[in-house]
């Protein structure tokens, strides 16, 4: 990752301010400016950088309203705010750090002390970014892992109620993969299981759908703001493309490649579900997929 990949927020009534935190900083990320607090909360909104720079005493809102403001908001509450302020008694810095600053630097500064404090924030941001990436990703497939489907899931049952929509979710699984492994191996099997996941993968095309591995061969897919014809076109062209990969498989009882089963439901806004809950159907209905003759969508 580059350097200028992170983004700072400088917020400052003064232009001389925003001018000497400009040049100590340019090097070091990409810079944006707010001249009062009104345009500091829409640029975080807007922008959500990684560090905010801000300012308390300004004339149309206080650094201090600012921040309630940013912490309190879904898309802005985890950006990191210093504070850069003239209030440089300890009532105030407590004050700030109790609102949610991660840092209170005094005014006038040293150049070398506000180079310091940010560079060790943005370097902290960045291994808590990447420890966060890791966390959710599935090292076999490099698709989003169980645990991060939870939290999806999760979101996306309470973002259907809230928005009268319909939810697809799906769950996959891959047929006689016993015998794959039997057969060609392990190692094998885990390019097989790649391969299957790149195609789930390549057959989501809307920014909210989502994959994950959900365990050994079975994965779970989700499709916001899908009805049942939606749904069907999309889990039968995935089905389709594992069959026109034809990744061999020479010990399927059904075909000569590799292919999978799913298992589909798509609920409403008004159902009242719990991820297991909606889960559990989908597996039902896997398992009809299973009974049924596999390389088959039940929906
Ligand atoms: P079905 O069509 O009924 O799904 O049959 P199946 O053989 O796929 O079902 P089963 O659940 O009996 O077998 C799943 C196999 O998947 C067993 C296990 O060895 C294999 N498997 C699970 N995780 C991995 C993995 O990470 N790598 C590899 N290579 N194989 C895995
Ligand atoms: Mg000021
Ligand atoms: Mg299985
Ligand atoms: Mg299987």
């Amino acid at each position: 990752m580059g350097r200028l990949d992170q983004k700072v927020l400088i917020v400052d009534d003064e232009k001389a301010n925003r001018k000497i935190l400009k040049e100590l900083l340019q090097e070091e990320a990409t810079i944006i400016f707010a001249k009062n607090g009104e345009q500091a909360v829409e640029l975080a909104k807007k922008h959500v950088p990684d560090l905010i720079l801000l300012d308390v005493v300004m004339p149309d809102k206080s650094g201090f309203e600012v921040i309630e403001e940013i912490k309190n908001n879904p898309i802005t509450m985890a950006i990191s705010v210093i504070f850069v302020t003239g209030l440089a008694n300890s009532d105030d810095e407590e004050r700030g750090f109790d609102l949610g600053g991660c840092d209170y630097i005094y005014k006038p500064f040293k150049a070398n002390i506000v180079i310091a404090r940010v560079l060790m924030h943005l370097e902290l941001i960045r291994q808590r970014k990447m420890l966060d990436k890791f966390a959710h990703l599935d090292a076999l497939t490099g698709i989003s892992n169980r645990r991060k489907l939870d939290i999806v899931l999760k979101d996306e049952i309470a973002a259907n109620k809230r928005d009268q929509k319909q939810l697809a979710v799906a769950l996959i699984d891959v047929d006689f993969f016993k015998q794959y492994n039997d057969h060609y191996g392990h190692g094998a099997g885990d390019i097989a299981l790649k391969k299957v996941a790149t195609t789930i993968r390549e057959n989501l095309h809307r920014p909210r759908d989502f994959s994950a591995r959900y365990g050994g061969e079975e994965f779970v897919v989700l499709l916001p703001d899908s009805d049942l014809a939606g749904a069907t076109l999309v889990l039968n062209n995935m089905l389709q493309a594992v069959e026109d990969k034809e990744f061999p498989h020479e010990f399927s009882k059904i075909s000569d490649h590799l292919t999978i089963s799913i298992g589909a439901v798509v609920i409403d806004d008004n159902q009242s579900n719990t991820q297991e809950e909606v889960l559990l159907s989908a597996d039902k209905l896997l398992y009809q997929a299973k009974k049924n003759g596999r390389n088959r969508l039940v929906i």
